[in-house]
């Protein structure tokens, strides 16, 4: 399921998860719209590039399965996410499309007779002047149903969107509440909203559908008297929001929530009023069985090791997660960084404007609850250093906060003392990786000198926020030793990162420190040719998640910042 939890206890929902039908385009014969036949089956969901002889293959491929359809009932399907781009057929027609692997998405179709129905799913992964955010870069962009697949059966009125936004007045809680309702039938429809919360029932009045339109209703839950959550105690609560039509439940949106409040103030980022330090890794949803379509416990299998190794952030580069790995954040207590699809993409892609404005708007639509998001993120390393670049930065960071104004904003930088934008943000972000892309790990601590003299000035447009060093690191072979300690050995990785750790970690001017990276990932052929293996190769661990010396380093500093946080 889309979850590590059940969503609906009312409405009626199945998996289609397991072996689909799966042709590419090489494969198929005909020149049909849709393949005739299909010559093999796939797991959904999965990444085509397990399959031998696709390991590299960028293209088009259809997926078929059969779904059920109820009478009186409009079918929902949800998608986790598709790579890159999937366009939806039922019996043959188009119902829906989208763009991005990395936010979900769904089709809500009325009119379907009962029983069975082909449902295709076309998916091209290819690179061009249609894609603007997922091309040539230093991760690899997996063709294929990544993420998990759901269908669901809707009543005529329906719960589409369930926010909840917790704020801490005068000690006590109160939950602000969002309730968006759908209607798919020619009719309106007048339904009663209830919500549930610990063991509390709350009646929030009718609201009348419009026939295929939609209704909201706000109500504020007021002085809650119930456990925070904190990265040290993360206790969710379980809200339940119903629709009933008389006496009977019709629908019904389950959603876990935190209570919890993030604020910037002055130069430091407060949880629940208390200053925090944020130490850990950006992380790739990557891994050389499933590409970027982890199962839960893998997912499950790094957070056990970025907690291991003493950490308590993780930032989700570059792009939104699969909810699931959000869903243990929020379980675990780990802060993260979300930031909308971009690494270094150029503004003048035909699609950039419309692509990373869907990116932003679902990131924060789908993953609005998530207690464990305390900063939203965009556009790391893009032209923040001209003033057309700022222009698309101030456009993109008015979006996210018009979406949502309880949490900071921020954007790495690698333009360091030309980045024309950090007036923007609330929250100031530097990759820079002194030792590894240029001089010795001698030149760290002066490097940082010199960045937060220059930010100390008016002319930065950052002086007094909060600063992240978003990214450092150095590249480390598994397995290549040599006590020359040259590039890409790994005890050069060492150097670099015990230097960075020391420096970074106990610095009163940073609020955080983000590791580059995680795990080795994969990174597309034509990518920075350089680059052994055609991979990233600063991973604390391999893409096995098999130990690097450097592991222990880094494990002995950030426990020893922990035992002083
Ligand atoms: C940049 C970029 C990362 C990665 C890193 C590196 O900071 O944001 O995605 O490419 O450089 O490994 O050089």
């Amino acid at each position: 399921m889309l979850r590590t939890f059940r969503e609906h206890e009312v409405r009626p929902v199945e998996s289609l998860d397991g072996r689909w039908d799966f042709v590419t385009a090489e494969e198929r014969t005909g020149r049909a719209k849709l393949p005739r036949r299909y010559g093999r089956s796939i797991q959904v969901p999965s990444v085509w590039e397990m399959l031998p002889g696709l390991e590299a293959y960028r293209g088009r491929a259809w997926f078929r399965t059969r779904v059920r359809a109820k009478s009186g009932r409009a079918l929902r399907l949800v998608f986790g996410g598709v790579s890159h781009t999937g366009t939806v057929y039922l019996n043959g027609q188009p119902v829906a499309s989208h763009y991005d692997a990395f936010t979900p998405w769904q089709a809500v179709v009325a009119g379907l007779a009962e029983g069975e129905h082909e449902l295709v799913v076309e998916v091209d992964n290819t690179f061009g002047p249609h894609s603007a955010l997922h091309k040539e870069n230093d991760y690899y962009t997996y063709g294929g149903i990544a993420r998990p697949v759901v269908a669901e059966q809707l009543s005529e009125a329906y719960i589409d969107l369930l926010h909840a936004r917790p704020r801490r007045l005068r000690g006590r809680w109160q939950l602000d509440l969002r309730i968006r309702l759908a209607n798919w039938s020619d009719q309106p429809q007048r339904r009663r909203v209830r919500v549930q919360l610990a063991e509390a029932t709350h009646d929030l009045g009718e609201a009348t559908v419009p026939a295929g339109g939609h209704a909201e209703i706000a109500a504020t839950l007021k002085g809650l008297d119930l456990p925070a959550w904190s990265l040290d105690a993360p206790v969710l609560h379980t809200l339940r929001a119903q629709l009933l039509d008389g006496p009977a439940i019709v629908d019904d949106q389950i959603d876990r929530i935190g209570l919890r409040e993030v604020k910037v103030l002055g130069r430091k980022l407060l949880l629940n009023g208390q200053p925090i330090r944020l130490r850990g890794y950006n992380r790739h949803e990557d891994h050389p069985q499933f590409g970027c379509a982890l199962p839960v416990a893998a997912m499950a299998h790094d957070l056990e090791l970025v907690r291991d190794l003493g950490c308590n952030f993780v930032r989700t580069c570059h792009y939104p997660n699969d909810q699931r790995f959000l869903d243990l954040c929020d379980e675990l207590g780990l802060a993260v960084w979300e930031e909308s699809h971009a690494r270094g993409v150029p503004f003048d892609a035909p699609r950039f404007r419309d692509q990373i404005a869907d990116s932003t708007r679902e990131m924060v639509q789908w993953h609005y609850n998530r207690p464990c998001i305390l900063i939203w993120g965009c556009l790391n390393e893009c032209d923040s250093a001209s003033q057309p670049g700022r222009e698309e930065h101030r456009r993109v960071i008015e979006l996210l906060r018009s979406l949502d104004d309880s949490r900071p904003v921020t954007f790495a930088t690698n333009k360091g003392t030309k980045d024309l934008c950090l007036d923007l943000v609330d929250i100031v972000s530097f990759n820079c990786y002194p030792g590894w892309y240029g001089g010795a790990p001698a030149d760290i601590e002066p490097a940082l000198r010199e960045l937060l003299a220059w930010l100390g000035s008016d002319a930065s447009g950052g002086k007094g926020k909060p600063v992240i060093l978003s990214e450092f690191g150095a590249g480390g072979l598994y397995g290549h030793r040599h006590p020359n300690r040259a590039h890409w050995t790994e005890q050069y990785q060492c150097d670099v990162l015990d230097e960075c750790l020391r420096v970074y970690l106990h610095h009163r001017d940073l609020v955080g420190a983000a590791i580059w990276q995680f795990a080795d990932c994969r990174i597309t052929d034509g990518h920075w040719k350089t680059r052994p293996r055609t991979m990233n190769n600063k991973g604390t661990v391999d893409e096995y998640r098999r130990p690097k010396l450097v592991y222990e380093v880094v494990r002995r500093r950030m426990r020893e910042a922990a035992g002083g946080a």
